[in-house]
């Protein structure tokens, strides 16, 4: 749920990466601060790991230039993924307006992909999300790992849930950023519906995906 700061002339966006432990969460936010041009995004705060495991959230925060006077702060925040921290999952996704769900591409995870997407639609439902209207794209990453899932499987299995899919290794930084727009587009085209953002605050879906810099090669 975007919150409007009317005095400020703020409006926030909440994306959350959601998906089981170790699937690439944290790995495509730090791609992401990477890539963004520091006058556009703040420091990636990472609260709380241990190793790779995320134990509470990590949080980017992220500016989007518009033509109007209102400013758009997008924060990006990922959950933990391990099955132990079910509360802190659902405390982060309270109030989201867009979720990206990272999920595993090797054979061996299928099963917690799903785990976690039911997770993920529980969770939802216990903070008062709609997954039929919530923004949502699903990213299948690790595609550089050896015993995966093909794209086809993928589609055959994925594809009956209806959502956007993308395919990342985000550890080298592939996919990370179609699947960032692919949320952007999304979340823009729900909100623009809800509160009209181009009409009343004059800000375009282009604003948003001018966070990302300019595309000089590839994905
Ligand atoms: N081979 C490969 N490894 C990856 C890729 N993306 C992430 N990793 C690795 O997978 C491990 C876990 O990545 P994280 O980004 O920390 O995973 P996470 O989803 O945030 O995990 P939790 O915080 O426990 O939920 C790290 O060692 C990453 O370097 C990828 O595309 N390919
Ligand atoms: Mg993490």
């Amino acid at each position: 749920m975007a919150e409007f700061l009317e005095e400020e002339k703020k409006i926030i966006i909440k994306i959350v990466y959601y998906g089981p432990a170790l699937s690439g969460k944290t790995t495509n936010l730090i791609k992401l601060h990477d890539i963004i041009t520091p006058g556009q995004c703040g420091d990636l705060m990472s609260l709380e790991t241990r190793g790779d495991r995320t134990l509470f959230f990590d949080l980017l925060p992220l500016l989007a230039r518009t033509q109007g006077e209102y400013r758009v702060k997008v924060k990006l925040f990922t959950v933990p993924g391990q099955v132990a921290h079910d509360a802190t999952r659902k405390a982060v996704l309270s109030r989201t307006d867009g979720v990206v769900f990272i999920a595993d591409s090797q054979q061996a995870h299928a099963i917690n992909n799903f785990q976690s997407f039911e997770n993920l639609e529980k969770n939802a439902g216990r903070v008062g999300l709609d997954m039929e209207t919530l923004p949502l794209v699903v990213q299948f990453n690790k595609r550089d790992l050896p015993v995966i899932l093909s794209e086809k499987e993928v589609t055959q299995r994925w594809g009956p849930v209806g959502l956007p899919i993308t395919f990342a290794t985000a550890l080298k930084g592939q996919g990370v950023r179609p699947t960032f727009e692919a949320i952007l587009k999304e979340t823009y085209r729900c909100l623009d519906k809800k509160h009209h953002l181009k009409e009343h605050y004059r800000i375009t879906e282009q604003d948003l995906l001018d966070i990302l810099p300019p595309s000089t090669q590839g994905p």
